[in-house]
């Protein structure tokens, strides 16, 4: 019989640290459901990277279910592919610490995400946010991953990953699959309505910098009226015109239409409309998965039964990839 080839393997995940945003949505979200055919998903909640910033312990318990209810919500076929809530794999915390002793001080310091949220938290930044990319790249290789989908702004944690993985087979012996990213083709980078420099953050303190893809229809269209744009008053996909180019940019990922083609449209029209269109375009988008993250959210039973499901299949291969570590580290089996 011919023998099936193995699909190969995604990991991804999104922290419960805020309401998840457009952001979050156009630049990982969305093109998670184009690859749930072809490849084995792992597509995980990250809940234990939440804590390296102080949360809430109730708000973080509700965003945990929000964000299972809006993957579901956006497309990701919880049959399809495997769902789960990090912490309730213990295998990403123990394989963690085995790969601190294996990762150094000066590597970690130069993470640029570590750098910019220590200047954010001044003197009360938590170990943790140190370690950060030490946790991500367990949960990337616990599961022999073959690629991860990322953000350019992730680029560095996945090089680092990939550091790691190659130091510990060389060390021992060969133990982890060592991951690509995978740069999807329609990716792209939403920055913030206010700042056009920055990428649009689920942590930013104005709330006029993002739109939360739980937003109502009517504060979608006034956060959108308020971006930042230019006096220039022309549509156009320039660097000269970050803010408009933003636009364009989330306007182009919603409807398939080129940045080109959406220049053209609004040709000689200045930004009335084009704010109009811009903000009716994330409504309608919006709106189906809205209602759907609704119904799903009052029915815990079904939640419970989707991780529950994925955890299971999770642990199972976590917990094979950590026993090889650790036997190969020199720890003694238990029986
Ligand atoms: N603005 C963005 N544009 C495109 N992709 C984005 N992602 C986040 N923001 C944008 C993608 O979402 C995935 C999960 O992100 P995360 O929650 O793990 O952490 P993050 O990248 O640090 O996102 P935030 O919103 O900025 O969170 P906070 O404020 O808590 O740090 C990733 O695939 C990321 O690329």
């Amino acid at each position: 019989m011919e023998q099936q080839e193995a699909k190969k393997v995604i990991f991804s995940g999104i922290q419960p640290s805020g309401e998840l945003t457009i952001g979050n949505y156009l630049g990982a979200l969305k093109n998670w459901v184009k690859l749930q055919d072809e490849y084995d998903c792992y597509f995980c909640i990250v809940d234990l990277h939440a804590i390296t910033v102080r949360q809430v312990p109730k708000d973080l318990r509700r965003r945990t279910l929000e964000v299972l209810s809006i993957y579901i919500a956006a497309g990701i076929d919880p049959e399809k592919n495997t769902l789960f809530i990090q912490s309730h794999v213990p295998a990403h915390s123990e394989l963690g610490w085995l790969l601190n002793c294996n990762t150094y001080m000066g590597e970690l310091s130069r993470m640029t995400q570590y750098k910019d949220k220590s200047q954010r938290y001044g003197n009360n930044i938590a170990a943790g946010l140190f370690n950060y990319p030490v946790l991500m790249a367990a949960d990337i290789l616990l599961y022999q991953t073959d690629l991860v989908p990322v953000g350019v702004d992730q680029k560095q944690h996945l090089e680092l990953s990939r550091d790691i993985a190659e130091r510990f087979n060389n060390a021992y012996s060969p133990t982890f699959k060592i991951p690509d990213p995978y740069i999807p083709k329609a990716g792209a980078k939403i920055m913030d309505l206010q700042e056009p420099t920055k990428k649009m953050s689920k942590s930013s303190d104005n709330a006029n910098s993002y739109i939360l893809i739980m937003d109502p229809p009517e504060v979608i269209r006034k956060k959108i009226s308020r971006a930042v744009t230019d006096s220039i008053g022309v549509v156009k996909y320039s660097d000269e015109q970050l803010g408009v180019k933003n636009l364009i940019t989330i306007l182009s990922v919603i409807t398939g239409k080129t940045p080109e083609d959406i220049e053209k449209e609004y040709e000689g029209q200045g930004y009335a409309q084009f704010k109009k269109d811009v903000a009716e375009a994330i409504v309608s988008e919006l709106e189906p998965i809205q209602k759907k993250v609704k119904e799903l959210l009052s029915d815990k039973t079904y939640l419970e039964s989707i991780y529950k499901n994925g955890t299971e299949k999770a642990n199972y291969v976590a917990n094979k990839t950590l026993r090889k570590v650790q036997k190969k580290m020199g720890f003694i089996p238990k029986k």
